[in-house]
């Protein structure tokens, strides 16, 4: 891949404010290192874990236009709009910065919900967005300690976590969030039984 890194770092950092882009760098670092260690592609999940949160702060009336206007999932306009700047961010880094790794894209468009078959780049942005050091999340120690074992278990927690955190607050639930979960569902071997009947 034949990127300019300090220039994606900067258009980036433009983005946003000053908290955000220390969250971002933090993500870095923790996608460096769990890349490393589960043998995901670095020079990828570096350039994915910069651009990860590009248009977080877009305007909420920008990101609608590039859910309107570039073809993403018109249901996302249902949902909370915290949701949008994980596909409209994919979008935006293709336009405007150039990016046509479809793996990074996918890695930045899933970073948020999580989707079923995810790869293992998308599993270590997604995770490392979760367990990044200035993240204070209840549950989020656990989620830590799994993501050191096995990186399915830890993304299941940390979706379960979201899912609680959500219904708690009585808020809705995008579905793909629960496919997401009821995939890694599948896939772990469960310890105890599945299903109880009440
Ligand atoms: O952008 P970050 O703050 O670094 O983290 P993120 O991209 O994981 O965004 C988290 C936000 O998204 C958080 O406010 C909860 C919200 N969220 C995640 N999954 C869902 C969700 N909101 C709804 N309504 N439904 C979801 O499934
Ligand atoms: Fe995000
Ligand atoms: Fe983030």
């Amino acid at each position: 891949m034949k990127i300019n890194r300090e220039k994606l770092m900067e258009a980036t950092k433009r983005q946003m404010p000053a908290s955000r882009w220390e969250h971002t760098l933090r993500v870095v670092e923790a996608a460096t290192e769990l890349a490393g260690r589960t043998g995901a592609d670095p020079e990828k999940a570096e350039i994915a874990a910069i651009l990860h949160d590009y248009c977080k702060f877009w305007p909420e009336e920008k990101q609608r236009e590039w859910i309107l206007r570039h073809r993403l999932p018109q249901d996302l306009l249902q949902y909370n709009k915290e949701l949008w700047h994980a596909p409209v961010g994919a979008e935006a880094v293709r336009e405007e910065l150039g990016i046509d790794d479809e793996e990074v894209l996918n890695a930045i468009r899933s970073h948020t919900t999580g989707r079923p078959g995810m790869s293992l780049l998308e599993k270590v942005i997604f995770l490392a967005d979760y367990i990044e050091p200035g993240r204070s999340f209840s549950g989020v120690e656990e989620v830590r300690r799994l993501a050191r074992e096995d990186l399915d278990r830890a993304i299941l927690k940390a979706l379960d976590n979201t899912i609680v955190y959500l219904v708690e607050r009585g808020f809705k639930v995008y579905p793909l969030t629960i496919l997401t979960r009821n995939d890694f569902l599948d896939k772990i071997p469960q310890t105890l039984p599945k299903e109880e009947s009440h």
